[in-house]
């Protein structure tokens, strides 16, 4: 990486204590990323992204800035990209899965807090994240608590706006919801100066469905029996569609798809014949959270999916885009927006008829149900889950896991006794077809 201290410095950034963060990020990434084999030559870009993550993508903000556009920040797939797109201003997923930021955020949250909540204020306050400091605007969303008091805190920080979900999918919701889009609209326009328009809204619902199709078009492959993709390089690609230039990344993407296509065309799998498929159900991975499906790929298993925020929940569905007036646009969003089932919800069971269908698109053997510590709403909704799953025979493990790697070896036994006790479900399964 190029020296960027000049440019961190000017961010107003903590540079020793960085120092020590930039240290440990490349020995872990290569431990869990370039050790794999037969990954694709498409992943160079995204290897090249995360050796870059605090420097290139940092430089392009700053020039953005420079040239007058805003930097907005964002912590929740339910923040609509297409508005900020549509101001013309710069959108960044702030998710934060260091366990280097934990410490600080403790200095401000109770220590039984969510690690994403609790890394997410640590990296603002201890101004190691680069990302953070560009911004200059943040928003939050009233999903959980942890993340509703941590908005405060975070507000004594940095400028903040917080858009009000609701907690419940009736019509008062959805008027309700409609509401805070436009909100979110007047808001934009002021913070840029840029007026909102039909045409600038078409525009961004383009350019973000555009995003979301070339992860689908790469999900799809991962639907086939030979696998042309790790689970944790899927993962990769999915995490850094949050924080990079977007028309870059969906051209990337594409690239990559084409090479997995042909990968399957050649019936080409990165992993041996018989490998466990494994759905992931449950709390967001930021990066660099890529513990679970590193354990579980190192444990024997490959992960095909993931029901999570870094995964299906953050895609699936387009938003209709034949909407002429403003109003019909601010529907379109909202109906594309709340038909996103994260457990924040009551009741929620279009989570379950989400789980139990890409069990089966995905053609999985098994279902990880993960949640960080401290998370309510997914932990609490597992007893659901579990219900429904095992009324399917499908076989389910709960994980509940921080970023930190003490429990690595014990999550290693586990997923192996869990992968070996999906082997004779998988045999019985094939035998009845
Ligand atoms: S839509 S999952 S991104 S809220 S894991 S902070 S819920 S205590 S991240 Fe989330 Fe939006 Fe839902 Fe997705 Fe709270 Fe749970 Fe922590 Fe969470």
């Amino acid at each position: 990486m190029a020296d960027y201290r000049e440019l961190w410095k000017s961010l107003d950034m903590d540079l020793e204590k960085h120092d020590q963060l930039c240290e440990v990020l490349p020995k872990f990434y290569d431990e869990i990323y370039l050790s794999q084999e037969k990954r694709p030559e498409g992943m160079n870009y995204f290897n090249f992204v995360i050796a870059e993550v605090h420097g290139l993508r940092i430089q392009e903000l700053a020039e953005h800035r420079k040239n007058g556009q805003k930097v907005v920040g964002s912590f929740c797939v339910f923040v609509p990209d297409e508005v900020i797109s549509a101001a013309d201003a710069v959108g960044v997923g702030l998710c934060s899965g260091s366990d280097f930021w934990i410490p600080d955020g403790e200095k401000y949250l109770p220590r039984n807090s969510c690690p994403l909540v609790k890394a997410a204020v640590g990296a603002k306050t201890s101004g190691t994240c680069p990302y953070f400091q560009s911004c200059d605007l943040l928003v939050g969303e009233t999903t959980c608590d942890g993340k509703k008091k941590a908005w405060e805190i975070l507000g004594e920080h940095v400028p903040m706006h917080v858009m009000d979900l609701p907690q419940m999918k009736r019509e008062k919701d959805k008027i309700h919801w409609m509401d805070e889009i436009r909100i979110f609209i007047d808001e934009l326009e002021e913070l840029t100066g840029n007026k909102i328009t039909e045409e600038s809204l078409a525009r961004g619902i383009e350019l973000i469905n555009k995003k979301r199709e070339v992860l689908q078009r790469l999900y799809d492959l991962r639907k086939e029996e030979n696998l042309p993709i790790s689970g944790k390089d899927a993962l990769l690609v999915t995490q850094i569609a949050f924080y990079d230039n977007p028309e870059r990344f969906i051209e990337k993407t594409n690239e990559l798809c084409e090479e997995l296509e042909k990968r399957v065309q050649n019936k080409e799998s990165v992993f041996a014949e018989g490998t466990p498929r494994i759905l992931v159900s449950g709390t967001p991975m930021a990066v660099p959270n890529w513990k679970l499906h590193h354990m579980i790929e190192t444990s024997g298993g490959s992960v095909v999916c993931e029901e999570t925020c870094t995964g299906t929940r953050y895609f699936e569905n387009l938003v209709d885009n034949t909407g002429e007036t403003m109003e019909e646009q601010i529907k379109a969003l909202s109906d594309r927006y709340l038909n996103i089932n994260c457990a924040c919800f009551t009741p929620n069971p279009g989570r379950i008829d989400d789980i139990l269908r890409l069990y089966k698109e995905y053609k999985a053997d098994g279902v990880v149900y993960y949640t960080l510590p401290f998370c309510q709403t997914y932990a609490t909704e597992f007893k659901k889950v579990k219900e429904a799953l095992d009324k399917a025979d499908i076989p389910v493990i709960m994980i509940e896991s921080d970023y930190s790697l003490q429990d690595a070896g014990q999550l290693k036994t586990r997923l192996e006794a869990f992968f070996e006790m999906l082997e004779p479900k998988k045999e019985i399964a094939a035998a009845n077809k």
